[in-house]
């Protein structure tokens, strides 16, 4: 995953590679799903951290709008990706797990990775 610098309070882009061709196809709606977790608490085990962080959300990555009084693509057009970029801001500092996930062939796929954000100036 590609991640633009990550600051707390400002807008992030994370692109998530899917490899292969132009053929993902919008799931519940969307092109794709992003669930971000965090900040990390230190010293936690591996595998158990996620679990007691502050901040659990979901963005997404929206297909073109389609023309005015289409019908907005659904699972039967396999024509987005592979990479999807989703927008988020994260609300606090530290690290963060995020899971990227999208559908190709009928099947959802997820791409893991771990962003650090830095604190940006208090608002
Ligand atoms: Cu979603």
């Amino acid at each position: 995953m590609t991640v633009t610098e990550a600051v707390s309070g400002e807008p992030t882009t994370l692109t998530a590679a899917f490899g292969g061709a132009a053929d993902l196809q919008p799931w519940l709606g969307m092109v794709g799903h992003l669930i971000a977790a965090g900040p990390l608490p230190e010293g936690v085990p591996a595998g158990t951290a996620a679990a007691t962080v502050p901040i659990w959300a979901h963005a997404h990555a929206m297909a073109p709008l389609p023309a005015l009084g289409a019908q907005p693509p659904d699972e039967s057009v396999a024509a987005f990706g592979p990479n999807v970029a989703f927008t988020f801001t994260f609300p606090l500092p530290g690290r963060y797990l995020v899971w990227a996930q999208a559908e190709r062939g009928y099947s959802v796929m997820t791409v893991p990775a771990t962003v650090d954000v830095r604190a940006g100036v208090p608002q």
